[in-house]
């Protein structure tokens, strides 16, 4: 019998779900594994998905202290673009931006990504310079960028208001028509199941709590049920990252901010795409279940409490309602926050790290969920090699040392 049938559900309900098919399982720690990824977002699943399909690593345990797909993962507002400044990070998101595009089908899971296209609004000269200067240095990477007019940008989004008077007035936009959003939770669900095929022990509710090193190699985690063996340990923990690191005395160029986002009551179709304002701290696409998804700026403040502050939700909803009078009157129905992780050039690390068989996947601030699939897929490499791929290596640790920073500030969806 089909187990999504209608009838199938029913059935299911009368028996409290019992003999529900699990979708990935739910196995208990072995003595030992080749690698440990710590954290199971999106970007920790992904690693352990890319290890085991495309370097043949199958023992392997991403060990996770919540539920997978639990922080930031679950907590993002699900923007998709690769319309980065400088080389090295075009080239890392645009990878991404290209496994997006086959990934519901790889992982034969729907993704419900869609290229809905992502606008960035200009709202001064300077912005409308900056995005010139940024959609060019894209079309000569080969990214698709435009340049829009304001009447370019009204076509596209009638309820946005470009009135010349208005508070926040329109001057044009970048628009990558390939950007979108995907549905964030079937990210973390696609990739697990993929990996849990493959072998991968996904283990939940099981925080570490060190990290054992011995004459500067690894040798496994510490977690609240146990010590576990490992030859290789990857550390991709977000806003936690921090804590890891200072498990084993290394300190990361890393602060950990609250970042809010809220969504309304669902209303009908309104806006097809998504509008990010950098100026304003605020950006708003429409999901498919209808509600407006509203996104905000980092609180300033340090913090890991997963919640942000009143002052930030009510400026960024009053510029929203400055640039969409029409929902004014529209009701929130939630509101939360999540804890990233922020590098002082608004670029990640991914990187080895002086101890033998340790490497962070962390720094990706604001901005991580778009490169999911090229984070892990970058990432598996360079732990199964322990050496970096060609599109990490500008983002070692090492930068920090050499000053060869990236300043992907300006592309920053939300300011970092
Ligand atoms: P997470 O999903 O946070 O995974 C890390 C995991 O590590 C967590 O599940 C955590 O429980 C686990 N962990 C931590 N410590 C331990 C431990 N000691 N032991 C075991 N497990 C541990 N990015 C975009 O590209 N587009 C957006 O639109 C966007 N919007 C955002 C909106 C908000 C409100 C927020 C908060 C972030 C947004 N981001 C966005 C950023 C994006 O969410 C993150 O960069 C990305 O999801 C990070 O993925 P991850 O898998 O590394 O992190
Ligand atoms: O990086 O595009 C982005 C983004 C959107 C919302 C939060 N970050």
């Amino acid at each position: 019998m089909n187990h999504y049938s209608g009838f199938g559900l029913f059935k299911h309900a009368l028996s409290y779900h019992e003999n529900w098919q699990k979708v990935w399982r739910n196995p208990l720690p072995k003595k030992h594994y080749d690698v440990i990824i710590i954290g199971g977002g999106g970007h920790g699943l992904a690693t352990a998905y890319y290890l085991a399909k495309e370097h043949g690593i199958t023992n392997i345990a991403v060990v996770e202290k919540g539920y997978l797909g639990g922080g930031n993962t679950a907590r993002n507002t699900t923007i998709v673009r690769s319309n980065y400044l400088w080389d090295d990070a075009a080239k890392l998101y645009e990878h991404a931006m290209k496994l997006w595009e086959g990934l519901s089908l790889e992982l034969n899971y729907n993704l419900m990504f869609s290229q809905r296209g992502v606008l960035n609004l200009g709202h001064t000269l300077q912005d409308m310079r900056d995005i010139e200067r940024r959609v060019n240095a894209n079309r000569l990477n080969g990214i698709d960028s435009e340049v829009l007019s304001t009447k370019e940008v009204q076509e596209l989004v009638p309820i946005l208001n470009c009135a010349p008077d208005a508070r926040y007035p329109v001057l044009g936009a970048s628009w990558q028509k390939r950007g979108g959003t995907a549905r964030h939770d079937a990210v973390a669900w696609g990739f697990a199941r993929a990996a849990d095929q493959l072998g991968v022990d996904l283990i939940q509710q099981n925080e570490v709590t060190g990290i054992r090193v011995v004459d500067g190699m690894v040798k496994g985690v510490e977690t609240k049920n146990g010590f576990i063996g490992a030859s290789k340990v990857g550390c991709v923990a977000a806003g936690h990252s921090g804590e890891l690191a200072r498990m084993v005395n290394l300190s990361l160029p890393l602060e950990s901010h609250p970042l809010q986002a809220m969504v309304s009551e669902p209303l009908k179709p309104c806006l097809d795409t998504v509008v990010m304002s950098n100026h304003v701290h605020g950006y708003m696409s429409q999901s498919d279940k209808g509600d407006l998804v509203i996104g905000a700026g980092i609180d300033g403040y340090l913090g890991y409490g997963q919640r942000g502050s009143f002052s930030i939700i009510e400026s960024t909803i009053a510029a929203i309602i400055e640039m969409f009078p029409i929902v004014s009157r529209v009701r929130l129905n939630r509101h939360w926050g999540g804890i990233v992780d922020t590098c002082p050039d608004a670029c990640p690390i991914i990187s080895k790290t002086p101890i033998g068989g340790l490497y962070f996947n962390c720094g990706w601030g604001t901005g991580g969920f778009k490169a999911t699939p090229g984070s892990g897929h970058v990432f598996a490499s360079t732990i199964a090699n322990d050496h970096p791929h060609p599109l990490a290596k500008p983002f070692s640790l090492d930068r920090f040392i050499t000053g060869r920073l990236i300043d992907e500030h300006g592309a920053a969806g939300v300011a970092h």
